[in-house]
């Protein structure tokens, strides 16, 4: 993986979320010196700049969905831009925007990996499991269903984004950090079976057993997709997302975490998201969320 190239694609949307702001991820994550560092690690980085897609009408939610038709557009260029990429040989890096472009990436992602005959595995960082439906969503915001969607429970035009429907199987997602799942939403995930090793499981085994269970059957032929939430961490240290949900991972447990993915060496395709700069102070977020995509991508404190 050391010698491929990394494609940093900005997806400045924050249609699919409830707070505003998620749109300015892309420049923030830019900043914080995102591709200079990931080029210090010996990457070749090419930033593509911003994906282009509807503004934000910031309407209510209707039919269980807000700005459903906004959500499909950004999708339909997020998944094309993904698979371009993917199939150019080079790993995909996903400047969000909020969590709803995972629907477009992933699709993309699993069809690269149907062609390929790779075997897929998304790590879904996250505080919440994003497997709603219109039928039990608290908000009608879209970025708490990607999950749901990919495995084609949802609307038609979302469920057939890329194409194959579903895009992909609850079996391939390990999530990772949950500690806000709705109502309903937990019926949908225990029915799915969805591998879920949630903050309760992190704190009785830690976040090293917690890892080597998650990533247990990686292998040579294994496409690791990492969708990284920035809300998957302990709001004392990433303030800047809409959502925040308190007793997340701390600073070191989510080095670990980033670290035991690097060890794998199968990180092929990234999604970074929820980060908001208008929740964020002095850019501490995005320099966080930077951080911890170089030890993603290698960075180590290993002395040897
Ligand atoms: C809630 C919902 C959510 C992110 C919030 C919240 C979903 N389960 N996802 N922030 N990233 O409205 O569906
Ligand atoms: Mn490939
Ligand atoms: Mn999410
Ligand atoms: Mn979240």
């Amino acid at each position: 993986m050391g010698n491929k190239a990394l494609s940093l694609i900005g997806v400045p949307t924050d249609i699919g979320a409830g707070h505003r702001g998620a749109s300015m991820g892309p420049e923030a994550l830019r900043v914080a010196n995102l591709a200079s560092k990931l080029e210090r690690r010996g990457f070749e980085v090419i930033d593509h700049g911003n994906l282009q897609g509807p503004v934000n009408p910031w309407q209510p939610p209707q039919d269980g969905y807000r700005h459903l038709p906004q959500v499909v557009a950004w999708n339909e260029a997020v998944h094309t831009a993904v698979y371009t990429e993917l199939a150019a040989g080079r790993v995909p890096v996903m400047l969000g925007g909020d969590h709803c472009l995972a629907i477009g990436s992933i699709s993309a992602v699993a069809r690269h990996c149907r062609e390929q005959g790779k075997k897929l595995r998304v790590l879904w960082l996250d505080a919440h499991a994003d497997f709603n439906t219109a039928d039990v969503t608290p908000s009608g915001n879209i970025h708490g269903m990607p999950v749901a969607c990919l495995c084609g429970n949802g609307p038609q035009a979302l469920v057939e984004v890329g194409g194959h429907v579903p895009a992909t199987t609850p079996d391939v997602f390990r999530q990772i950090g949950i500690r806000s799942v709705d109502e309903g939403e937990k019926s949908l995930v225990r029915e799915a079976q969805v591998s879920i090793f949630d903050m309760r499981r992190i704190d009785e085994v830690g976040m090293k057993r917690t890892m080597e269970e998650a990533l247990a059957d990686v292998d040579e032929n294994t496409h690791l997709h990492v969708s990284f939430d920035v809300d998957f961490l302990d709001p004392t240290i990433a303030p800047g997302v809409g959502t925040t949900v308190r007793g997340g991972p701390n600073y070191r447990e989510a080095q670990l975490c980033m670290e035991m993915i690097a060890d794998t060496g199968r990180v092929s395709s990234l999604d970074i998201v929820e980060l908001n700069p208008a929740f964020d102070k002095r850019n501490q977020t995005a320099r966080l969320a930077v951080d911890l995509v170089e030890s993603l991508f290698g960075k180590s404190t290993l002395i040897r």
